[in-house]
């Protein structure tokens, strides 16, 4: 446990109803007794159980700075882990910096970003991947992905990347003990034995990898790209479903020249939308480089959607865009339905699964085109209940893990001595410790918690 006493504002900075600036550490609630009076008579937060509150002012030098509700938390119980003071005080900036003052002018140090969760981590309150769903939790915008980030608060992840690990150290003891002590009687494990071991776990990390490239979806939105020859009414459709006017429009062709971005919830779903520059063959610099960015925004995109002109008959650009749409989930809508009817629209139901008929100026009723694009979205949702991971580091911990396993296999076909394979196999446990944070190094866990705000 350490020895310092840390303080921090946890709660947002700016106006409102209360604030809470949280102290952690031995002798943080002595510290804090120092500056409390409480209302009770005779009672000091040092006589305070843990989990209980005590309602009172905080004063310097007889001045008083605020009334407050301090709450404690006796060691080990607390979030920390350590003994912890939380001060709700009035919210509002001045106040809320002044009490933090009294409290650092009391002896206390102020809080490094994600200070606390590290010292949670530390104290054994939690692992490496539940400290990470920490910051996830903060920072969830959709519904789906808080309720993966709790799942992962509450040890899911660790419980299934220990049993993954459970099955190789299972595995990886017998092969020693077979190995180490061919006079006893160990039953022989058979290379077959091991390679289904083995594979048996592969398909595993497979299934969590994949699990987690969707979730990364759902966390950081998906990336959708509005697309259509100019003046059809892309940006018309980008600030219907922003529900402002995020992007210009005009009759004008070639009014969007850059990629204008938004971010737009559809119930649990977040896209990240892009307006775009309408495709057409053009001579002004600066649009065709908004083209050019258009093309290369839609190679990486999750979504396309493709608008095409019910008034104007199909050109060369549309047929342009259809092709470029190859292997991309996408969605056409028919736009201008007010307007008489001149486009094919029997051809673009011929080439799109889905697609939805609309007047983007005129319709008020935008449910149908929200619920297909929650329908082609929805085929890559993922389960919330199954092992999700917070991040690139413990996506590549296990692609590491994989790599040493298909070493094993390889070891194994090879003819490789028992040793050898054995080796491969700590070396994937190795990596799966590391994700879990049961052999992390000093280096790794200061860059998790650098990323954290001051105050967790
Ligand atoms: N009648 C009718 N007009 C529409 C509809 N949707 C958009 N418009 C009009 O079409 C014109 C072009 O709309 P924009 O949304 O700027 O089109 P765009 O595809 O973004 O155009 P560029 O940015 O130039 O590529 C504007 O005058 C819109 O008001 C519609 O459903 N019906
Ligand atoms: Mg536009």
């Amino acid at each position: 446990m350490s020895e310092k006493i840390i303080a921090a504002i946890s709660t947002p900075r700016g106006v409102g109803g209360i604030s809470v600036i949280r102290v952690s550490g031995k002798g943080s609630i002595l510290l804090c007794d120092g500056l409390f009076k409480a209302y009770r008579k005779n009672v000091t937060l040092s006589d305070l159980n843990g989990y209980t509150g005590c309602y009172g002012e905080i004063r310097v030098n007889d001045e008083i700075i605020d009334e407050v509700v301090c709450f404690v938390y006796r060691a080990p119980h607390s979030y920390t882990g350590e003994d912890v003071v939380e001060i709700s005080c009035h919210g509002g900036m001045y106040i809320t910096e002044k009490v933090l003052r009294a409290v650092l002018d009391a002896g206390a140090e102020p809080a490094q970003g994600g200070e606390f969760t590290k010292r949670a981590f530390l104290n054994g309150k939690m692992d490496l991947t539940q400290a990470e769903s920490v910051m996830d939790i903060i920072s969830a915008r959709g519904e789906e992905s808080a309720r993966a980030a709790l799942n992962a608060r509450k040890g899911n992840t660790f419980k299934k990347v220990s049993a993954i690990k459970e099955k190789l150290i299972e595995t990886a003891t017998h092969l020693a003990a077979w190995a180490d002590y061919p006079e006893e009687d160990v039953p022989k494990i058979t290379a077959e034995e091991v390679k289904s071991a083995v594979t048996d776990v592969i398909d595993t990390l497979d299934e969590v990898v994949k699990n987690y490239d969707n979730g990364k979806i759902m966390r950081d939105g998906v990336d959708t790209v509005i697309i259509g020859r100019p003046n059809v009414g892309k940006s018309t459709i980008m600030n219907l479903l922003a529900g402002c006017e995020r992007s210009i429009v005009t009759d004008i062709e070639g009014t969007t020249r850059d990629i204008i971005e938004e971010m737009v919830a559809i119930d649990d779903i977040l896209l990240k939308l892009s307006d775009t520059a309408g495709i057409r063959h053009t001579d002004n610099v600066i649009e065709k480089i908004g083209v050019d960015r258009t093309m290369d925004k839609l190679k990486s995109c999750g979504l396309a959607i493709a608008v095409f002109d019910n008034s104007s008959v199909l050109t060369d650009y549309d047929i342009q865009i259809i092709e470029n749409l190859n292997g991309i989930p996408s969605i056409a809508i028919v736009n201008k339905t007010d307007l008489e009817n001149k486009l094919d629209v029997e051809f673009i139901k011929s080439k799109f699964s889905e697609v939805v008929l609309m007047s983007a100026k005129y319709d008020d009723d935008i449910n149908n085109f929200k619920n297909t694009i929650k329908r082609v979205i929805y085929y890559q949702k993922i389960d919330s209940n199954t092992v999700i991971l917070a991040n690139a580091r413990q996506r590549d911990k296990i692609l590491k893990a994989k790599s040493g396993l298909y070493e094993v296999l390889d070891a194994i076909n090879a003819g490789l001595t028992l040793d050898a394979v054995t080796v491969a196999i700590e070396y994937a446990i190795d990596e799966l410790c590391e994700l879990t944070g049961e052999k992390a190094s000093e280096q790794i866990i200061n860059n998790i918690f650098e990323k954290f705000c001051v105050g967790k």
